[in-house]
């Protein structure tokens, strides 16, 4: 069992615990659960479990938090503070019980940039199975680094579902967050009031590198899928991979609501004309209101492969300048007109990309679109029932 150093109410003296304020002396426990009847005073065993907070202030580096099922009705955001991390060894691990679902419910915060749900601003993490909801701002914020997030829902949150970004305006690029890892998660039904900023998922503005998003799913946000937007005040952010992933229906909620300020992108990858090379491939965009895959102003050397555009509602592939490299891209319209794809850039012929016709390929693109989570956490997307590969 370790003890951390340096914890918000307890401090290891001389080799003594001493309380630094209410709580009792504890130390750092390798195991607690929560439950949404826990209370603070409770040990944070199975028997008697205790709240998310206290586990956050109590679990060892490298310790197991469990979340007990049912709906979790938080007022304010709930941080895992920077410098609680974990190792490269043995990650802290934040978990749904036993398969059970934890739901964290925000849904009485006010809309604000102050009112996230979940803020990770430690490294070394693992979150599995959690669904946050309805928060005042971005349901999940990751600030810290080297976090795999996974098995995570976002949804009905007032800003993006699942966003990752600095965590302080001091915080110097050389410590913007990466190497995280955003697998077999979905996120879907964010959007603000102004119904302009809420994307399913983003790393944007303020993010390193190495940044991956794989198995995801985002749908029906009131913006985009994912945004990878990137401005000259703060400088550029780090490359990010999207992979084996399917964006769809961005830009109308699932109750059919839609705004007129939405971007409405299925993958939105740049801004301000700032070169950066994200990768994205092997990934699906389906019927999102704008375009299906948008370099958005961004020249720089994107790697896009082996992705499939299906009816969104302007361009599927949008890419007006730069020197990207696309292969064995394909591009379908079924139901909805649309435009030609634009790739400027090293496009060969190994592409299927639409002027007015589709390719070969587009016969495993028909019919209605499904997706699930293999128990092994890969994503499997069908059209017409059968399951494809991109
Ligand atoms: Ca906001
Ligand atoms: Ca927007
Ligand atoms: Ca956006």
């Amino acid at each position: 069992m370790q003890v951390r150093p340096v914890m918000a109410c307890v401090g290891l003296v001389a080799g003594t615990l001493v309380a630094l304020s209410g709580t009792p002396a504890q130390a750092a426990s390798a195991t607690q659960y929560v439950s949404p009847t826990g209370t603070t005073s409770a040990a944070g065993t199975l028997a008697a479990p205790t709240t998310l907070a206290t586990a956050i202030s109590r679990i060892a580096s490298g310790g197991t938090i469990y979340l007990r099922g049912g709906t979790y009705a938080y007022a304010s955001t709930i941080t895992i503070p920077a410098g609680a991390d974990g190792t490269s060894a043995a990650r802290t691990t934040l978990s749904a019980y036993n398969g059970e679902t934890p739901v964290l419910n925000f849904s009485s915060q006010s809309e604000s940039s102050s009112n996230r749900g979940l803020q990770l601003y430690a490294n070394y993490w693992h979150l599995y199975g959690l669904t946050v909801s309805h928060a005042g701002d971005n349901g999940i914020y990751v600030g810290g680094s080297n976090n795999v997030i996974e098995r995570t829902v976002t949804s009905y949150n007032r800003d993006t579902g699942l966003q990752l970004g600095r965590i302080s305006s001091s915080t110097p690029s050389s410590s913007w967050p990466s190497n995280n890892l955003i697998v077999s998660s979905e996120s879907h039904d964010n959007a603000d009031s102004d119904g302009e900023d809420a994307d399913g998922f983003a790393a944007k503005l303020t993010t390193g590198t190495g940044n991956v998003f794989r198995y995801d799913v985002s749908h029906n946000n009131i913006d985009d899928g994912w945004d990878l937007y990137t401005k000259t005040d703060t400088g550029a952010i780090g490359p990010v991979t999207i992979e084996y992933s399917l964006s769809y229906g961005n830009g109308t909620l699932t109750d059919g609501s839609q705004s007129g300020d939405g971007d409405r992108n299925g993958y939105k990858l740049g801004g301000d004309d700032i070169a950066v090379n994200h990768v994205v491939r092997h990934d699906i965009a389906y019927g999102n209101g704008h375009h299906g895959f948008t370099y958005n102003s961004n020249p720089g050397t994107m790697t896009i492969s082996n992705n499939v555009g299906i009816d969104n509602a302007e361009r599927n592939f949008s890419f007006d300048t730069g020197t990207s490299v696309f292969r064995t891209n394909t591009s379908c319209r079924f139901a909805v007109s649309g435009s030609n794809d634009k790739t400027v850039g090293d496009a060969d012929g190994s592409n299927q990309f639409w002027t007015g016709a589709n390719g070969a390929r587009c016969a495993s693109y028909s019919g209605s679109l499904g997706w699930s989570f293999t128990s092994g956490g890969t994503l499997a997307v069908t059209f017409g029932g059968k399951v494809v590969s991109p």
